[in-house]
């Protein structure tokens, strides 16, 4: 079971509108080497697994993986709907995907950079332990890329903060996975990072990360469970040669951006403060306080 806080991995900064930037973006959303991609691979191998109870460790690290991959959806998500904000109808069109316009209330798609639909075609899942773990580390080194590649193109703050974030949070997931079947089958796949071959601390945003430890630092989602990964993330890591560790619970995160009414596009609705003002009476018969709704925040 899953369960969810109001909270984002990291602080998604506002910016200018910019519908080109959140056009590319989408590609870390819904693209095959997106974050939709590895949480449902994780995710499906997880459900799959077969001698959970004999190959605990492996499975608690995908399991685990699996969850904080729901966190990055959340915060691409969060990035490209920041990034559409104020843009108009016309902009939206001209510069960047029309269906944030048609399709959307200015918000995130699941579908990738060219609009094309995520597809469950992009899991695999086939149940041999070593082949899923080495499609896991092509997935993660794929998603590496693509972040590279993004944050090269989009130079908006939103991107900039998402992009740093994820390439710290997927390094360690792609040294999770490459140390993983170190241990299991002796190949040592570490020696080929970074890989692409561009160091983590030569990207300033990514900087702070490396200062907290992050990049060394697998976290549990869960309060109880989870706990046999430590038998797996575990040793040197393959760039800084620093102690790899385990941590719960993870960092507390931060809260959503606001999202403010976009009434072009119906966003709530034709009539956004009409929709407020009964949620506020709603609020008041149900006997919340004032701060409830912000709490999150
Ligand atoms: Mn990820």
């Amino acid at each position: 079971m899953i369960l969810r806080y109001d909270r984002l991995g990291v602080e998604i900064p506002a910016g200018d509108p910019d519908p080109a930037g959140a056009m590319a973006v989408q590609e870390l959303m819904g693209g095959r080497f997106g974050e939709m991609s590895t949480l449902m691979n994780y995710t499906f191998q997880s459900f799959g697994f077969r001698g959970r109870k004999e190959l605990r460790p492996f499975y608690d690290l995908i399991a685990n993986i699996a969850a904080e991959e729901y966190g990055h959806i959340e915060a691409v998500g969060a990035t490209i709907t920041t990034m559409l904000s104020g843009a108009d109808a016309r902009q939206i069109v001209e510069q960047g995907s029309p269906a944030h316009f048609l399709k959307s209330g200015k918000g995130v798609l699941p579908v990738d950079s060219g609009g094309a639909p995520w597809t469950g075609d992009y899991v695999f899942s086939s149940g041999d332990l070593v082949e899923v773990l080495t499609h896991n580390f092509f997935l993660e080194t794929g998603a590496r890329n693509g972040k590279l590649k993004v944050y090269e193109a989009v130079d908006h703050p939103s991107a900039r903060a998402l992009t740093a974030y994820l390439l710290v949070r997927g390094g360690v997931h792609q040294v999770a996975y490459a140390r993983a079947l170190e241990l299991l089958t002796g190949a040592d796949l570490t020696k080929a990072f970074p890989m692409p071959r561009i160091p983590t601390d030569k990207i300033p945003e990514c900087r702070p990360y490396l200062e907290q430890g992050s990049h060394l630092t697998l976290y549990r989602f869960t309060p109880d469970d989870y706990t046999e990964v430590v038998a797996v993330f575990k040793g040197a890591h393959p760039e800084t040669g620093e102690e790899l560790r385990v941590e719960h619970p993870a960092p507390e995160g931060f809260p959503w951006p606001d999202a403010p009414a976009e009434e072009d596009v119906f966003a709530p609705d034709y009539a956004p403060g009409e929709i407020a003002q009964i949620a506020q009476k709603l609020r008041e018969e149900a006997g919340l306080k004032d701060d409830v709704g912000k709490r999150a925040a």
